[in-house]
C-alpha cells in the first residue's frame, strides 16, 4: 500500500462529536512523547502533518486524517504523562471510553511502546482494554534508532512479556531512518482491506 493524499479533517475534544462517517477506522495510541504523531508524519511522507513536541502531552486531542480518501487515521492523546493530575487522567479514561465504545469502523490499532523502556502499567491496562473489546492490533516498537541491532532481541524481551506478544509480531520502526515503514504499510492494508491483500486471483472461481 502507498499513501497518495493525507488530509488533516478535525481535532476532536470528545470523538462523539464527531458526525457520522462511514470509513474504516485505524488509531494510533500510546504513552505521551513515544512518537505516535512523528509515526503518522513519516507514514504519510509529510513532515508536518501532525505537530511532534519534545514536550510529552503535545497532543491532548482526537485528531482525525483521511487518509487516500479510503479510511481515517486516528491520532488519540497520549497517556501516562507524568504531569497530568487526577481529574485530567480521569477525563482522558472517560475520552478513550467514548472513542473506543463509539467506533464501530475502528478496524486496527497501532500500539506504539518505546524500544529502550518496558512498558508500564498504563501500556498493560491499554494492551488488556484491546484484547477485552476485541480491537485486533499491532504493536510498533518505536525509536528503533536509538538501540543497536545487536541489542534489539534484549530490548524486545520485556515488551514481549507484557504485551503476550511473540517478537515477530512486533514491527520495530524509526522516524528517523523510516525503518518498519513498508512493514507498517502492509499490515495497515491487511486490517482494513483484507479483500484487497488476499491476493489478485482471489475472486476467480475456475469451472470446467
Ligand atoms: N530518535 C528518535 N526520536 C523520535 C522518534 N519518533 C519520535 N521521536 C522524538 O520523540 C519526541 C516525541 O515525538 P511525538 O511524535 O511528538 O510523540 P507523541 O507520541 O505524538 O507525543 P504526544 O503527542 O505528547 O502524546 C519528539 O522529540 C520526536 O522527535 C524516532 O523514531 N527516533
Ligand atoms: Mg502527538
Amino acid at each position: 500500500m502507498e499513501i497518495r493524499s493525507a488530509e488533516f479533517v478535525t481535532s476532536l475534544a470528545n470523538y462523539s462529536e464527531v458526525p457520522p462517517v462511514t470509513l474504516p477506522q485505524l488509531a494510533v495510541v500510546g504513552r505521551s512523547n513515544v512518537g505516535k504523531s512523528s509515526l503518522i508524519n513519516v507514514l504519510c511522507n509529510r513532515k508536518k502533518l501532525c505537530k511532534t513536541s519534545s514536550t510529552p502531552g503535545k497532543t491532548r486531542l482526537i485528531n482525525l486524517f483521511l487518509i487516500n480518501e479510503e479510511f481515517h487515521l486516528v491520532d488519540l492523546p497520549g497517556y501516562g504523562f507524568a504531569k497530568v493530575n487526577k481529574a485530567e487522567k480521569k477525563s482522558w479514561g472517560e475520552r478513550m471510553e467514548v472513542y473506543f465504545s463509539n467506533s464501530t469502523l475502528l478496524k486496527h490499532v497501532l500500539l506504539l511502546m518505546d524500544i529502550r523502556h518496558e512498558p508500564t502499567a498504563d501500556d498493560v491496562v491499554m494492551m488488556n482494554y484491546l484484547r477485552q473489546t476485541g480491537v485486533p492490533f499491532t504493536v510498533v516498537a518505536t525509536k528503533a534508532d536509538q538501540v543497536k541491532r545487536g541489542s534489539r532481541g534484549k530490548m524486545l524481551a520485556p515488551i514481549c512479556r507484557s504485551m503476550v506478544v511473540q517478537p515477530w509480531e512486533i514491527v520495530p520502526f524509526s522516524s528517523q531512518t523510516g525503518e518498519g515503514r513498508e512493514a507498517l504499510l502492509t499490515k495497515i492494508e491487511t486490517a482494513l482491506f483484507p479483500s484487497l491483500s488476499a491476493g489478485e486471483d482471489c475472486g476467480t472461481i475456475k469451472t470446467n
